[in-house]
């Protein structure tokens, strides 16, 4: 029996499934991964390091353009076949966490409910310094990539930052406990697109297969996997998924 089809009993006779996706399951609406080079102005820069508190304080203008432009790209597009049929799994089992470390919102668009979101998202900003919500007054309206100076914040004049968890930030504490305890209580885990090098969140598979649960890795890349019942599906999400609710 192959993999898929492996995935698939798992999945019938699951009673608690947790889905944990990273950016491959945007990559199909037309979303660069976290690890795609980035384009235009921020070309000659790492994500990793545009994505830090550091890199903010230094240009905050460069970092609130980057968000910017990503948040009018995630606008622009549609969820893709593979978020699609994870809001469909959600009816399919008697009960599913989905885990995303996305700040994009297109889960919820699909129709996924309750989704923990271990790094924020791009469409709830704040103030940096008194962490007061600020609202969005309309889509941005950026022809091509360009510095943006941040909004002020109405309550204390601070600036606005993207309500996103950067490199050397903690997550937010009730999210990663409840992702935690999902990953010790599922039966099955199924990870799909991520590159694992991100904690604390790559270590949620692990913690799955530790409490024997079963384990899939859904990414055209291999994945590093270290437990006999973790299993590698080589394929793209957007044609993995739907094989799994048709
Ligand atoms: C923390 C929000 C406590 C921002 C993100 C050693 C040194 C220094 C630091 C550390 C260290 N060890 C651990 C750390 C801490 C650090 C970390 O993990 N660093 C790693 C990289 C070494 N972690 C943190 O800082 C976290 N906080 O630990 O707090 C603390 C406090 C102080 C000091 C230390 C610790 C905070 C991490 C959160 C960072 N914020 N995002 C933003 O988005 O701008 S993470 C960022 O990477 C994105 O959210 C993204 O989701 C995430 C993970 O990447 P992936 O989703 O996996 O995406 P990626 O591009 O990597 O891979 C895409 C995959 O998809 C690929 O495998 C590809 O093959 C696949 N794919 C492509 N197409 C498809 C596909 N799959 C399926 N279908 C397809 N079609
Ligand atoms: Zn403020």
């Amino acid at each position: 029996m192959n993999t898929i089809e492996q995935l698939k009993n798992s999945i019938a006779k699951a009673k608690h499934l947790v889905v944990l996706t990273g950016a491959g399951v945007s990559a199909e609406s037309g979303v660069p991964t976290f690890r795609d080079a980035l384009t235009g102005l921020w070309e000659n820069f790492d994500a990793m390091a545009l994505a830090t508190p550091e890199a903010y304080l230094r240009d905050p203008a460069l970092v609130w353009g980057w968000y910017e432009w990503r948040r009018k790209l995630i606008l622009n597009v549609q969820p893709n076949p593979a978020h699609l049929a994870i809001a469909t799994l959600a009816k399919r089992v008697p009960k599913l966490t989905l885990i995303t470390q996305n700040v994009d919102d297109l889960h919820e668009r699909a129709g996924s409910k309750n989704a923990l979101r271990l790094h924020g998202s791009l469409f709830h900003p704040r103030c940096f310094d008194c962490e007061n919500a600020y609202q969005f007054k309309q889509a941005p309206m950026l022809e091509k990539e360009q510095k943006i100076t941040p909004p002020e914040c109405a309550q204390c004049g601070g600036m606005v930052r993207p309500g996103v968890v950067w490199f050397g930030e903690n997550l937010p504490e009730q999210t990663l406990q409840q992702a935690f305890a999902a990953a010790e209580n599922c039966d099955v885990l199924l990870s799909v697109g991520t590159s694992g090098v991100v904690y604390p969140a790559a270590m949620l598979p692990e913690v799955a297969a530790q409490q024997d649960a079963q384990v899939f890795h859904i990414n055209p890349q291999p994945s590093a996997m270290r437990f006999a019942n973790e299993q590698q599906i080589i394929g793209k999400a957007g044609l993995v998924l739907p094989e799994l609710v048709e």
